[in-house]
C-alpha cells in the first residue's frame, strides 16, 4: 500500500502517473479539504474533483482541472439573477456539485460522498480517494485588502492582494477522517505530491494526529518539491510563502516537513539545493519534475519508487 498526500492540479497530474506504474497495488490518496466552498448553495470540493477527474481521464488537461469539453451556459444564466460567477462552474461539472449536496443534505460524509463519486466515474477499487477530514473546513487569507476565502483570493481577485497570514478555519475541531492514520502508519512508503506547501499538504498536516503519524510510521516519507527553478508552474506557492516570510525555494519546502521526511525530490534546476536539503538529515532525489504529460509523470513516479 502507498499513501499519498496532496492537493491541486500538480498533484493530481503526478497521482496518474504514479497509479499508471504501481498496477494492482492499493493506493490511498488523502486529498486536502480546505479549499472546498459552498457557492450558490452547491457544495465544491475542488482538490478532491481534481483528482478523480484527473485519475478517470476526463479531466480538462488543459486547465487542470474540470472537464474536458466543457460549456459554462449555466453559469451566464446565473448572471440574471445577481448570483456569483467569478468560480467557473462548467454544465457537465456542475452535476458533481448537485450530487455532493444532495448527498451532504442527506447525511452523508465527505468519504462517503468521494467514495460515490468516485464510483460513479469508474475509479478502480484499489485507488482510494480520503478526503482529510469528513468535518468542514476553510481556507482563508488575511491580505492587504482584507480577509478572503482561498478561492475568492485564486479565482476572483487572481491572486493580486499581498498576503499576510493563511488561516484554516474549524482545523482545530477537525478530525482526521476514517483510514487517513492507519493509511500513514501501514503504508510502506508516503509520498507528499507536488502540492502548495501552505495551502494543499499544510492543512492536511494540522488534521489532527496526521503530523503524529508521519513522524511515527516505519515508511518511507517522500516529498516532491512543487517548485521548478524557484517558483510554482501553478499557483500561489510563492506569493504564500513570501507573504508569510518564508524563503521561496525546495530547501524551505523540506524544512516544514523535515521533522518526518526521508526524502525531499527537487527538479534539475534546483540541484544547487541538494546541498542545503542533505544539511538538513535528508536524502535527495534530483529529478526531471515537470510533468508535461502522462509520461513524464510515470517516469518520475517510477523514479520515486525506485527508492523505496
Ligand atoms: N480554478 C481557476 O483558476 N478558476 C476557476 O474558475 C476554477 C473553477 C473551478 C471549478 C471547479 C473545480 O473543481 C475547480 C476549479 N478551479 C478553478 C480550480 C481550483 O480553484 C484549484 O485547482 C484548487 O482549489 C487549487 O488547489
Amino acid at each position: 500500500m502507498i499513501t499519498a498526500l496532496g492537493g491541486g492540479v500538480g498533484a493530481a497530474k503526478f497521482l496518474e502517473g504514479l497509479s499508471s506504474v504501481i498496477e494492482t497495488e492499493t493506493l490511498n490518496i488523502i486529498v486536502n479539504t480546505g479549499d472546498d466552498i459552498c457557492l450558490n448553495g452547491l457544495y465544491i470540493s475542488p482538490d478532491v474533483d481534481t483528482v478523480i477527474y484527473r485519475l478517470s481521464g476526463v479531466i480538462d488537461k488543459k486547465k487542470g482541472w474540470g472537464l474536458e469539453g466543457d460549456t459554462f451556459i449555466s453559469l451566464e444564466s446565473l448572471e440574471r439573477f445577481g448570483l456569483d460567477t467569478w468560480f467557473n462552474i462548467g454544465d457537465k461539472d456542475i452535476a458533481t456539485h448537485l450530487y455532493r449536496t444532495r448527498l451532504r443534505n442527506s447525511g452523508f460524509t465527505a468519504t462517503e460522498i468521494a467514495s460515490k463519486i468516485s464510483d460513479a466515474f469508474g475509479l478502480s477499487r484499489n485507488l482510494k480517494i480520503m478526503p482529510m477530514t469528513d468535518q468542514d473546513v476553510e481556507t482563508w487569507i488575511q491580505t492587504n485588502e482584507g480577509e478572503m476565502h482561498f478561492q475568492e483570493y485564486l479565482v476572483k481577485r487572481r491572486m493580486k492582494p499581498e498576503v499576510c497570514r493563511v488561516t484554516i478555519r474549524n482545523i482545530d475541531h477537525a478530525s482526521p477522517s476514517p483510514g487517513v492514520i492507519e493509511s500513514i502508519e501501514k503504508a510502506r512508503a508516503v509520498i507528499l505530491c507536488p502540492s502548495n506547501p501552505i495551502i494543499s499538504i499544510g492543512p492536511i498536516l494540522q488534521v489532527k494526529g496526521v503530523r503524529e503519524a508521519l513522524k511515527t510510521t516505519q515508511a518511507e516519507i517522500i516529498a516532491i518539491s512543487p517548485l521548478v527553478g524557484g517558483v510554482p508552474l501553478k499557483g500561489p506557492a510563492d506569493r504564500l510563502m513570501s507573504g508569510l516570510g518564508l524563503e521561496v525555494s525546495s530547501a524551505q519546502v523540506a524544512r516544514l516537513y523535515c521533522d518526518f521526511l526521508d526524502t525531499m525530490v527537487i527538479d534539475l534546476e534546483d540541484a544547487h539545493e541538494n546541498q542545503a536539503i542533505s544539511d538538513m538529515g535528508l536524502k535527495t532525489l534530483v529529478a526531471d519534475t515537470v510533468m508535461s504529460d502522462k509520461k513524464k509523470s510515470a517516469t518520475l513516479a517510477s523514479s520515486i519508487l525506485e527508492l523505496i
